[in-house]
């Protein structure tokens, strides 16, 4: 029997796939978007008419409370967040404010409103920052290296408290960086796949990019969410590490992203110091043995069919912008 989901942070990369899975699945599906004076459903254009949107907001506490009250949800997913690693160094308190006091807010309101409910927390590999083994497993020590990640850590163990402490269903995820075609055109991924696709229909010359050494463990989004969603129909509520198992470089994602269009990354890159980092996550690889014992969890899309899924997409939408006159 399918439930009612309110998933927090809808208007984001992950809320979008997630919406879409739950809705696959049966769920009336519910999302929390803060106010703006600009639209932001962008991503979730196609499913508007099949989903409902509150109002709320996770610096808010009586807002979680109130659409607790109204939806009655049996799962909140909670998504929201400053999501983006540089950001969280000009704005350490709004970033703690939401990515960490935020997750506080949501098990209140459940503990509050409905213990029953069961709560998925979005936790993050980059809790791992400088890395103290390799690969990264539910065992391996944190090392924050970002106001983000130091809120991450707060947000992964208020989590665990709230289950201990109020024997809540509560469970973290801790994902490792998970791309799309809906990802912001912030993170380094997007950036370069718009770039590459700019470039290529000739709209710009150069692409400048930061640490090009960096190494992630990169996933597709489609596939992560569903992970979370395995994680609330578990027996029993816990911590997985959610990954691929295997590494790249921002350079590696360069050179696949350029020859896509069988163009050269080493004519097009520039390095710019703007984009490197106060302190760097340098390299990031998960285990998912885990998930994939517990919850039956594997990934199906490859690095290079994600790299190359991205690539497309965007040269499709810069065309239609272009000929849009945008
Ligand atoms: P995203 O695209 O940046 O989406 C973040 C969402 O949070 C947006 O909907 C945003 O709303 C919302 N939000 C921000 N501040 C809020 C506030 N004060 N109140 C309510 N909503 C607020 O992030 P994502 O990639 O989908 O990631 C989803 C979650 O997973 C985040 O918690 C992120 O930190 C975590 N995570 C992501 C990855 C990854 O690789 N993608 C890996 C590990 C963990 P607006 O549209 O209004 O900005
Ligand atoms: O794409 P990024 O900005 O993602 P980052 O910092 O790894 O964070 C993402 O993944 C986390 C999971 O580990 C999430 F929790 C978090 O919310 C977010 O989704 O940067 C990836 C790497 C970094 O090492 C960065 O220094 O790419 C390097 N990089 C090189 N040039 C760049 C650039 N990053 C960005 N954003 N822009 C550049 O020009």
């Amino acid at each position: 029997m399918s439930g009612t989901a309110l998933i927090t942070g809808i208007t984001g990369q992950d809320g979008a796939y997630l919406a879409k899975l739950l809705l696959d699945k049966g769920y009336q599906v519910h999302g929390m978007m803060r106010r703006s004076s600009t639209e932001t459903l962008e991503r979730i254009a196609d499913i508007r008419d099949e989903i409902t949107i509150h109002q709320g907001d996770l610096l808010d506490q009586l807002s979680l409370v109130r659409l607790l009250e109204q939806i009655e949800p049996t799962e909140v997913y909670n998504l929201a967040a400053q999501s983006f690693v540089p950001t969280s160094w000009s704005q350490p308190i709004l970033t703690a404010e939401t990515t960490g006091l935020g997750v506080t807010r949501v098990l209140e309101a459940i503990r509050q409103v409905n213990p029953n409910i069961k709560m998925y927390q979005a936790s993050s590999s980059e809790m791992f920052g400088k890395v103290q083994e390799t690969p990264q497993t539910e065992a391996t020590p944190f090392y924050p290296r970002s106001p983000y990640g130091v809120a991450k850590v707060y947000g992964y163990w208020i989590t665990i408290n709230y289950r201990e402490s109020y024997n809540l269903f509560a469970s973290n995820g801790i994902l490792f960086n998970h791309e799309s075609p809906l990802r912001g055109l912030e993170f380094v991924t997007r950036k370069i796949t718009d770039g590459v696709a700019r470039i290529k229909l000739g709209l710009q010359k150069e692409l400048l990019l930061g640490n090009l050494d960096a190494k992630r463990d990169w996933g597709f989004a489609g596939d992560f969410v569903n992970a979370m969603w395995l994680m609330l129909q578990a027996n029993e509520p816990g911590d997985f590490v959610v990954a691929t198992g295997e590494q790249h470089s921002v350079r590696e994602f360069c050179e696949i992203a350029f020859s896509t269009v069988g163009l050269n990354l080493d004519d097009h890159v520039g390095i710019d110091p703007r984009f490197y980092r106060p302190a760097e996550v340098e390299t990031l690889l998960g285990n998912p043995a885990k998930a994939k014992t517990e919850l039956g969890w594997e990934p199906q899309v490859t690095f290079e069919q994600l790299v190359t899924m991205m690539v497309e997409q965007d040269l499709k939408r810069v065309e239609r912008e272009i000929k849009l006159g945008n």
